[in-house]
C-alpha cells in the first residue's frame, strides 16, 4: 500500500458527488458538513467530511493521461493505497471534535472480491493490536459509496477498566467497508465490469484509544 494525501478543503463533486451522495439529498447535510462561502462561480466547496475524496482523486488520476510524458504519470490500476488525514464536521460535545482523523483504505484490481477484504482487514487487525488471532464479525450496513456493505467489530473482553482485544464474548464497533459501487467506479472513469475493488474506513481515535488501553 502507498501513503496518499490530498486537499483539507475539496470541491462538492469530490466529497459527495463522486461517492454517489445524490444532489441535494440530506445525506450532504448529515454529514454536518462545514460549506465554505460560495465562490464567484456559485459553488460552495466544503471542509472534507471524510479522507474518501483522497482516494476519489487517485482512482481518477489512474486512468488519466498525463498532459506530458515526464509529468506524473498515470498510475494505472492494481491501486492499493491508504489514506490518513484530517476530517471535519461540524459536531462538538464530549465524544466529537470538529476535526479529526481518519484512514481509508482502497484497492482496485480484477477479480476483487469480499474474501479480499476480509483477508486484508484480518491482516490489519492482528498486526495493529499485536495479537496472533483476532476474532471480527461483519455486519451488514449501509453507505452510499459501497455495495455490499458492512460494518467490522472485533471480539474483545471487559474486565473492570481493562479491556482485551482479540478474544471474549462483547463486540466494539471498529471500522466501516464494503465493495466500491459500481456507480464510484464509473465517477472516476474506471468500468465496472473490468475493475472491482474494496474500501474500509475508521476514525483513528477510537482504534489509538483501544490499542493504548484508555478506557
Ligand atoms: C466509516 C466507514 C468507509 C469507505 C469508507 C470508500 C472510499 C471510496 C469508495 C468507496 Cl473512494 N468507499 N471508503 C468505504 C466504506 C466505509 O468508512 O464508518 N468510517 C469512519
Amino acid at each position: 500500500f502507498r501513503i496518499a494525501e490530498g486537499p483539507d478543503i475539496e470541491t462538492d463533486w469530490y466529497n459527495f458527488t463522486a461517492l454517489n451522495f445524490p444532489e441535494g439529498h440530506p445525506a450532504r447535510e448529515m454529514h454536518d458538513t462545514f460549506f465554505l462561502q460560495p465562490g464567484p462561480d456559485g459553488n460552495r466547496k466544503v471542509l472534507r467530511t471524510h479522507t474518501s475524496p483522497v482516494q476519489i482523486r487517485a482512482m481518477k488520476k489512474s486512468n488519466e493521461k498525463p498532459a506530458a510524458s515526464y509529468l506524473t504519470p498515470a498510475i494505472d490500476p492494481p491501486i492499493r493505497i491508504i489514506a490518513p488525514g484530517r476530517t471535519y464536521r461540524h459536531d462538538s460535545d464530549q465524544t466529537h471534535t470538529p476535526m479529526f482523523h481518519q484512514v481509508e483504505g482502497l484497492v482496485i484490481d480484477r477479480d476483487i472480491h469480499m474474501g479480499h477484504l476480509k483477508g486484508v482487514l484480518e491482516a490489519f487487525a492482528r498486526a495493529f493490536f499485536e495479537v496472533d488471532s483476532v476474532k471480527m464479525r461483519f455486519r451488514p450496513s449501509y453507505f452510499p459509496f459501497t455495495e455490499p456493505s458492512a460494518e467490522v467489530d472485533i471480539g474483545c473482553r471487559r474486565s473492570g477498566d481493562e479491556i482485551r482485544i482479540g478474544e471474549g464474548d462483547d463486540w466494539l464497533e471498529i471500522l466501516g467497508c464494503g465493495m466500491v459501487h459500481p456507480r464510484v467506479l464509473r465517477h472516476v472513469g474506471l468500468d465496472p465490469d473490468e475493475w472491482q475493488g474494496f474500501a474500509w474506513g475508521m476514525g483513528i481515535d477510537r482504534v489509538a484509544m483501544l490499542k493504548y488501553g484508555m478506557p
